[in-house]
């Protein structure tokens, strides 16, 4: 492989040889939130949660693959609009860093043994996730939420286990216009 050159916006990452575009309407979000999605995705006209430009595929023969996230704003039955969330399944190097690019997020976490973090993505944070820690991030601002994120190639995604256990520990729920965290009653380790 050469070296190259990105920056850090949607438009640079999708043009990137061999990328790959993963588009996530509501539709295809299955449980993530806790108002049923096939009610919401018929009335609402299943609208785009969030596109992830993955240059996984790009990035043959590199020890480090990354990607940018766009989350756009709104919520669903009060729930911030999120990604899926997943552990990383690699028994090592499976660390992860984010960089916040644009907007206001919140990254949630949970560890194996079901502790809870959450910690606020915002321009120019660099947060650092440890292997053992799922995450999923929220958009709780008005504009889209861009974030970089980069881990070790050999890391393999775990979405299941998140939704056997219910979710995440926490959700992120608009009271009065403002996110608040909530704890998920069916949330279970
Ligand atoms: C990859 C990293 C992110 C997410 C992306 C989409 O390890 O955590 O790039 O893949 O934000 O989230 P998800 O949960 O649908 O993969
Ligand atoms: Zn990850």
């Amino acid at each position: 492989m050469l070296p190259f050159q990105l920056f850090l916006t949607p438009e640079s990452f999708r043009n990137h040889p061999g990328v790959r575009l993963i588009l996530r309407h509501l539709s295809a979000l299955g449980d993530t939130f806790a108002h049923p999605a096939e009610v919401e995705s018929l009335a609402a006209g299943d609208p785009l949660i969030y596109e992830f430009v993955d240059l996984r595929d790009g990035l043959s023969g590199s020890m480090l693959s990354f990607g940018l996230t766009v989350i756009q704003p709104g919520t669903i039955g009060g729930e911030y609009y999120m990604t899926k969330g997943h552990f990383h399944a690699a028994q090592q190097d499976g660390d992860e860093v984010y960089l916040g690019v644009s907007g206001t997020g919140l990254l949630l976490l949970q560890s194996r043994q079901g502790e809870s973090r959450a910690i606020e993505l915002t321009p120019g944070a660099i947060l650092y996730t440890p292997l053992a820690w799922a995450h999923r991030t929220v958009n709780i601002g008005a504009d889209p939420l861009v974030f970089f994120s980069i881990w070790p190639s050999a890391t393999a995604y775990d979405y299941e286990e998140i939704s056997r256990r219910g979710g995440f520990p926490q959700r992120v729920m608009d009271q009065n216009g403002r996110p608040a965290l909530v704890t998920n009653p069916a949330f279970h380790i």
